[in-house]
């Protein structure tokens, strides 16, 4: 029996106003329906700001640890919860239990970090030009946040944004992604649990233009986060431009791992195959295209395309399983078009490029881990997300060159370089235009301490997770008091 999923407003689980629902299905297994959630529409969205504005004052006004404590036992039944929900997001998103369970810890880490950060919140004092008289900044919350997150982490993003955005006082409405409902179900039945007060979190179901679109645009809402694809994350920023309100964007990425001729191979191989197909290469992070030194190009892609052919292709909740289905039939479509897309530009298949559908696998959208040589950088392969198991393998003579082909694109997520000279690294690490850059390791795997954060067209400036420039800048704003306690008007700039 599918789940019944509601959406939670101003405290209780409701369904949408008209009754109408949709179905999530198992992406390894379309016979397995795992949830039916609202199929809501503007009406519900309306009831879902008016219930966030209701619990705003009083949530920015309690002391930002006690907001902490709250957010601790979040990350505490989360992690009392792990194994239940690693389970759910693999049924309803694909990725392998490992990846599952990674995607929960994600949500488990940030939710501490965050709740820590309740006993920080940093502003700033500093001294005054006058005398009797302090300056200091503090950071306020922004209001009511409108949060739509993918179905790729279907609880960790929801996770990123949501707990930020509590820390720093604001009350949300989160719209999830309609091919993982139920994952985004959980996390806030974790919040309800944790104590939430009502109103404060608010999840709305939907489609993306009824409901996701509506919520940001909504005039009622202060300050809104996507993440998703380049396309409609561009379309709102356009649209929302005139609205003038705060918009976090993460979007693409064409992420590239540079492999040196003196890189340890067998290390750059096992980085590759994880970044290339891991999670199916359905991570923004995803390493979709590897830059490899002349010298050893030939080995390399040989090397890479007998280990893609061992991975094995399965229900992710099956433990010999190492590469799971694509999200959908569509997504799956468009991994197939770009293969073709590849074969006509002249890139040569060295393996992979088709459907599987033996057996069991016939119930789901599998690809077979694909490996494109001779790919040069203009080719819509080499520039374009492709968001599937399919890398492309450009070759290089030097490091410059290297640097130059990977930053020549117009996304700026992650990169990484294998080498084991310091100076080359080092160089790597300054020259490349990336929100993220990996010294031997993948592309993928980002902590939550750090900013999260991709360059032109793979974000808007605004990076999720903890560190400095990170979440918390977004969902505050500073304010600055002046208070001066001299009992005379004293005149800045003026006076001596
Ligand atoms: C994403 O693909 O949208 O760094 C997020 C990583 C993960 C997050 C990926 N921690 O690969």
């Amino acid at each position: 029996m599918p789940k019944l999923i509601k959406n939670f407003i101003a405290g209780s689980w409701s369904d949408a106003v008209d009754g109408r629902r949709f179905a999530s299905r198992n992406p390894a297994d379309y016979r397995d329906t795992i949830a039916e959630a609202p199929l809501s529409g503007p009406a519900d969205v309306d009831r879902a700001v008016v219930a966030a504005r209701a619990a705003f004052p009083e949530w920015r006004l309690m002391p930002a640890p006690r907001r902490g404590e709250i957010l601790f036992r979040a990350g505490e039944l989360l992690r009392k919860n792990k194994q239940r929900l690693g389970e759910l997001v693999t049924r309803e998103m694909g990725k392998v239990l490992a990846e599952g369970l990674g995607d929960v810890q994600e949500a488990i880490d940030i939710a501490f970090h965050m709740a820590g950060e309740g006993r920080r919140l940093q502003g700033e004092t500093v001294p005054s030009e006058l005398p009797d008289k302090d300056c200091k900044s503090v950071r306020e919350p922004l209001g009511v946040v409108a949060l739509v997150t993918p179905w790729n982490f279907p609880i960790a993003i929801p996770a990123w944004k949501l707990f930020a955005a509590l820390i720093c006082g604001n009350s949300v409405v989160l719209k999830p992604s309609s091919e993982t409902p139920a994952c985004a179900a959980a996390l806030v039945g974790i919040l309800e649990e944790a104590g939430i007060p009502p109103g404060v979190v608010n999840l709305v179901c939907g489609p993306g233009r009824e409901a996701g679109e509506y919520l940001l645009a909504h005039p009622d809402v202060d300050a809104g986060s996507f993440t998703g694809s380049c396309a409609v994350g561009e379309h709102l920023e356009r649209r929302l431009a005139a609205l003038h309100r705060p918009l976090a964007l993460e979007m693409g990425g064409k992420n590239a791992i540079i492999v040196m001729d003196d890189a340890d191979l067998e290390l750059a191989l096992e980085g590759a195959l994880w970044g290339g197909f891991g999670t199916s290469g359905q991570r923004c992070t995803a390493a979709s295209r590897l830059i490899v030194h002349e010298q050893v190009y030939d080995r390399f892609v040989a090397l890479l395309a007998e280990r893609a052919e061992r991975l094995r292709l399965g229900n992710g909740l099956k433990d010999e399983s190492q590469v799971g289905p694509l999200i959908n039939e569509a997504q799956g479509q468009k991994v197939l078009n770009y293969i073709a897309i590849g074969r006509q530009e002249g890139a040569m298949l060295v393996t992979g490029g088709l459907r599987v559908a033996d057996g069991q696998l016939a119930q789901g959208f599998f690809i077979a881990p694909t490996v494109f040589s001779r790919v040069t950088p203009n080719m819509r392969i080499a520039r374009e997300e492709i968001f599937g198991p399919v890398v492309s393998v450009i070759s290089c003579a030097a490091l410059d060159e290297a640097i130059a082909i990977a930053n020549d694109i117009p996304f700026g997520l992650s990169s990484s370089i294998y080498s084991r000279d310091v100076n080359q690294t080092a160089r790597a690490e300054r020259d490349l235009a990336s929100g993220i850059v990996y010294v031997n390791a993948s592309t993928i795997g980002a902590e939550v301490q750090l900013p999260f954060g991709g360059w032109r067209h793979s974000g808007s400036g605004h990076p999720e997770a903890g560190g400095r420039g990170g979440a918390i800048d977004f969902f505050s704003r500073v304010k600055v008091i002046y208070r001066d306690f001299s009992g005379r008007l004293q005149k800045a700039q003026i006076d001596k």
